[in-house]
Order: structure tokens, then sequence, then C-alpha cells
């Protein structure tokens, strides 16, 4: 029967997103985490809804997620165990009627429990699905060249965004809403998962200064392919910050790219 679970689809997918994101030194030890969030029919296919393993306390209150299932890494497992073991580093729980307990169904098979990051993901997904009701994904990961970035970047969200969209001509069309970056703040708390939500209201990408970054979207590729073209933009960027720039992006040229694309350009970036 284990067995027959790590076949299921989204599981099989999750797995397949966290090996890329290994592959790409993105994650090391048990750096980054993901949460899925799972559309009731799907889960019924496979699980009993009735058959809860256990329940653990989430630490906040998730009323607007009541009754919602989400797949999620587990706290202290590494990315690149994920595929061969999902039952172990994965857990799949539905949000009690409580709003403060995750009802496990499936998963975290070692008596683990959720990423310690579950605050900054859930509030993220609260967040995301009042501004995109088919938002689907929350993902953190430690991308190097983006890190690299908040070393020797000023930390101004409208400057952060505006130099990754010069750094390749496809950017302001992947991540036209750009990114909101958060200085430095102590990780696992309540309170950066509440200022990372709140800087969800603007943007897709959030980036956790001298950390990492938050990604959301619709779909795991999506997403993946979200933070893989700002950590693209951010290489390009560690690759030529320290020569004589000699050709740009111009506003102008994004702003016909914008039009072009029809994507509408976030305020205060393009002059
Ligand atoms: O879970 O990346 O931010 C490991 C982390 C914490
Ligand atoms: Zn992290």
């Amino acid at each position: 029967m284990a067995e027959l679970f790590t076949n299921i689809g989204f599981v099989k997918e999750l797995a397949a997103t966290a090996d890329n994101m290994y592959r790409l030194g993105w994650d090391e030890r048990n750096g980054g985490n993901i949460s899925y969030l799972i559309p009731e029919e799907e889960v019924e296919r496979y699980f009993n809804p009735d058959h809860v393993l256990r329940t653990i306390p989430l630490g906040f209150d998730a009323k607007e997620l009541i009754g919602k299932y989400f797949l999620v890494t587990g706290t202290g497992k590494y990315f690149k165990n994920v595929s061969k073991d999902p039952e172990t580093n994965l857990g799949l729980f539905r949000i009690a009627k409580d709003g403060k307990t995750a009802e496990l169904l499936w998963g975290y098979a070692d008596g683990g429990k959720f990423t310690s990051e579950l605050p900054a993901h859930l509030m993220s997904h609260i967040q995301r699905l009042k501004v995109d009701p088919e938002n689907r994904v929350v993902m953190h990961t430690h991308p190097t060249n983006l890190l690299a970035m908040t070393y020797v970047h000023e930390l101004d969200s409208a400057k952060f965004t505006h130099t990754l969209w010069q750094m390749s001509t496809e950017c302001v069309v992947v991540f036209p809403d750009g990114v909101e970056v958060l200085p430095w703040m102590l990780c696992g708390t309540n309170s950066i998962g509440e200022a990372t939500a709140e800087k969800m209201k603007e943007s897709r990408v959030v980036v956790w200064a001298l950390h990492g970054i938050y990604g959301a979207g619709k779909t795991l590729d999506e997403t993946f392919g979200l933070i893989e073209t700002v950590e693209k933009a951010a290489q390009i960027y560690m690759l030529t910050a320290h020569l004589p720039r000699v050709n740009t992006i111009t506003d102008d040229q994004m702003k016909e790219l914008a039009n072009l694309f029809g994507v509408k350009v976030k305020n205060g970036i393009l002059r």
C-alpha cells in the first residue's frame, strides 16, 4: 500500500521538483521546502478522508484554509532524499475544523512533521489565493546566485526588481509583478510568515535577504520556472556586476516587451 502511494501523480510530481532543485544546488542539506495544495477530489481518489493517522498542532491560526489539503516537505528532511523515500520526507494533511491543527492522512512515516517554515507557506497560500484562486504552490529555496546578490545589491524592492529585469530579455515578461525583498529576519517564525504573506499581496516572488527566496504559482512547473528565471537573472548579475557595463536593456525596451506580451508591469519601476 505504502508503495502504491508513492506512485500517486502529485507525490511523484513534487518529488521530481525536489530532485530538480537539489540538482541545481539550491537545496543543500535540509534547505528548502515546498507546499502543494491538492484538490479534495484528487486526495479522495487515493485516501479515505476519515482515516486520520495523527494530528499535529500548526502553531498559528489558518482558518482561511480549513478543510484544504496540502502535501508538504518534512522538517529536517533533505531534498535529495524525497524521491527515494516520499513517505518519510513528505506528508499529506488537511487543515482541521479548528483551523489550528493538521490532520495527517499520509507520510512523515518516521514520526516527523511538516517544515518549520509552515507559517510562511500557509500564510502565503492564504494571501495568494485572494489574488489568484488558482494558486496551489508555495516554494522556498536557497538559489546560489540570488543569495549572493543579496550580499552586494541594495535591498530596495524596486531597485532589486529593476536590476533583475535588466539581466535577461524574458524577465519582465516572466515576473512582471517583480520581486519584493525582505531584510534579514529570523526564519521559522510566525513573524517572517506574516511579513512574507504581506509581500505576497504585491508579488509572486519574495526574496529573503541573506537566506533565499519564496515563489508562488498555479503549478509546480510554473513556480519552479519562476524561481529558475529569477535565479538565472541573478547569475547574470553576479557574472557581470564587477565588469564595466557596455550594453543594457533599456526601460523603453522593457515597455515594448510588456506591450507585446500583454503583461502589466509593476508600477514605479520603469521610467
Ligand atoms: O527548512 O530552508 O528556511 C530549511 C529551510 C529553512
Ligand atoms: Zn531556508
